[in-house]
């Protein structure tokens, strides 16, 4: 049985800005670009060596595993994309200020929307500026698929078939996947792989740039719930940030 390693992007712009992003397609900040060559870094210190690797369709997202491999001079992968892994699309919310929707809707409502498992964000008006109906990158996607808002559930739904299809058979051959995606996209898998409840999933958040190793059974459930950090002193620390985002 292969390894499995998830990689949260690196800090965005928008991250910095304390903005919720979803399927808008920012880019990495300096910070992001330093955390994800230190992600980099931290696999070949470990000797961790993919084999393949799998993104989402945001430039955050390859941009992180393009930087992290390329610092780990694994440059040379083989890649594949799909709209599968993408963050969870955070319907009207996108482009907002998460600090001030905390204050203009309260600490309850701001919360449901960010980690309760099964109620999504008001969805996302089709001329909205940061609406993604007609960007080319999705129009293989049949149009009843094409998300306006989501919530956990949905992401847990549309990955797992890519999970099973794409990723599983790999690591069924032996392979070291990683796996470069974001927040909300990796809490699905994980929560998928630790079996975590729909109440408990809420309290799990990723960090960004850290590598988080799982070694799997042949049943495909990890050896060690949770996983394993690369760096668990810094993950411990930029998970506490996630979860106090909003805050002042
Ligand atoms: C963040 C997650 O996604 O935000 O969409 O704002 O991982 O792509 O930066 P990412 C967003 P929270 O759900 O943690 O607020």
């Amino acid at each position: 049985m292969g390894k499995l390693v998830l990689l949260r992007h690196g800090e965005s712009v928008w991250n910095a800005e304390g903005l919720f992003t979803g399927w808008v397609d920012v880019d990495l900040s300096a910070t992001g670009e330093a955390e994800a060559r230190k992600g980099g870094e931290l696999l070949r210190d470990a000797g961790i060596r993919p084999d393949t690797v799998h993104t989402s369709l945001l430039r955050r997202a390859i941009r992180t595993a393009n930087i992290a491999l390329d610092a780990a001079d694994l440059h040379w992968l083989p890649v594949q994309r799909t709209w599968r892994l993408n963050e969870r699309h955070y319907g009207a919310l996108q482009g907002k200020n998460k600090a001030q929707t905390r204050e203009e809707y309260g600490e309850e409502q701001f919360m449901v929307w960010r980690r309760s498992y099964d109620t999504p964000p008001p969805p996302i008006a089709d001329d909205d500026t940061y609406s993604q109906v007609g960007d080319a990158r999705y129009a293989d996607l049949p149009p009843e698929l094409m998300p306006r808002t989501e919530c956990l559930a949905d992401v847990v739904d549309r990955m797992l078939p890519y999970w099973y299809d794409a990723i599983v058979p790999e690591l069924s051959a032996g392979r070291t996947v990683l796996v470069a995606a974001h927040g909300n996209s990796l809490r699905a898998l994980v929560k998928h792989l630790d079996k975590i409840g729909d109440d408990a999933i809420s309290g799990l958040n990723i960090p960004t740039g850290i590598p988080l190793v799982y070694e799997l059974n042949d049943d495909f459930t990890p050896r060690k719930t949770g996983g394993e950090y690369l760096d668990p002193e810094a993950a411990k620390a930029a998970i506490e940030a996630v979860k106090n985002q909003g805050k002042k």
